[in-house]
């Protein structure tokens, strides 16, 4: 028996073959402030079921990993109320423990994948991070061995874009550029970094997790698109930021899971906010390209 658990609108729409998209719960209760999380959620949620899927955001509640956060549950990771970050790693200790957990990436895959789920969206992914001490996200091993299709706007801008796609690469992570030939920046269209392929169609990703599956590989497809045109902002902008952002967390001597949320409320502060209205649009932008692409697997020959 699955150890998790489906609200009855996700369970429904399994049950009729119907597409469902995950999505992530870190990003609620940990990387947008209070109220943007809501919003964040709403447009994610609004955008998948505009879509033509069915949303599931992944969570584990009261130590039940569960695929459909809603109702009190929601409200309590929105409120952030006792809501610790959890990633692969950490998701048999929070069911032990019966604690409210919000998913990374990584393990939003692995709930995911249980679930039988095979389309995830999340705005950024975890990567290598910049400088000393070592830090390499979860989220890059957890997409080397998850079979299940990854949209995102790239990695965070405050990581080491050129390290992350050579970790990408030596793991064996298909990455493919939805309309584009270049890793975006996530809040940046272009990196001048290239991807290893291009798509420009749902149906194309499809195929190609369906070609992962038929030689056995156990790995997904990481599917990078830019963010729409008008939330991107400009790189020297980013740069500055993130910069600002990093002086900051290594004068206060940041470390572990707690990086990646100090440096997003740092960058969104020194971009006076329109860090943060890039982040719902692509997020919102690619909830909906993930539901294109349960569209197109749901009905793959
Ligand atoms: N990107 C964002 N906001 C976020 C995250 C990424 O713009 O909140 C979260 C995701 O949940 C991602 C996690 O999986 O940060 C990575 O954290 P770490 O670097 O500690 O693995
Ligand atoms: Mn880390």
């Amino acid at each position: 028996m699955s150890a998790v658990r489906w609200t009855a609108a996700v369970a429904a729409a399994r049950a009729a073959g119907r597409p469902v998209v995950a999505l992530e719960s870190s990003v609620l209760a940990q990387g947008l402030p209070v109220p943007a999380n809501r919003e964040a959620e709403r447009r994610m949620r609004d955008a998948v079921i505009a879509g033509g899927a069915v949303p599931a955001v992944t969570a584990v509640v009261q130590g039940v990993p569960t695929l459909g956060l809603e109702g009190e549950a929601l409200e309590r990771f929105l409120a952030r109320d006792g809501v610790a970050k959890v990633s692969a790693r950490d998701l048999p200790v929070s069911m032990a423990q019966g604690r409210d957990g919000a998913t990374t990436v990584a393990a939003a895959l692995t709930l995911a994948a249980q679930g039988g789920l095979d389309v995830f969206a999340t705005g950024g992914i975890g990567g290598v991070h910049r400088d000393a001490p070592f830090d390499e996200s979860a989220d890059l091993a957890e997409l080397a061995r998850t079979s299940v299709v990854t949209v995102c706007a790239g990695a965070k801008s405050i990581l080491d874009l050129p390290a992350t796609l050579e970790r990408l690469e030596t793991l064996g992570v298909t990455v493919v550029g939805f309309g584009t030939d270049e890793f975006p920046g996530f809040f940046t269209a272009r990196t001048g970094l290239r991807v290893p392929a291009r798509v420009d169609a749902p149906e194309e990703v499809a195929r190609i997790l369906l070609a992962a599956r038929a030689l056995g590989r156990p790995g997904g497809v990481l599917v990078v698109q830019p963010p729409p045109p008008d939330a991107a902002l400009d790189a020297t902008l980013v740069d500055e930021a993130v910069r600002e952002a990093l002086r900051i967390a290594a004068a206060a001597g940041v470390r572990g899971p707690a990086v990646t949320p100090h440096l997003l409320a740092a960058v969104e502060r020194a971009t006076g906010g329109r860090s943060l209205a890039a982040n719902l649009a692509l997020l919102e932008a690619n909830a909906g390209l993930a539901a294109r692409i349960a569209v197109a697997l749901a009905t793959a020959p």
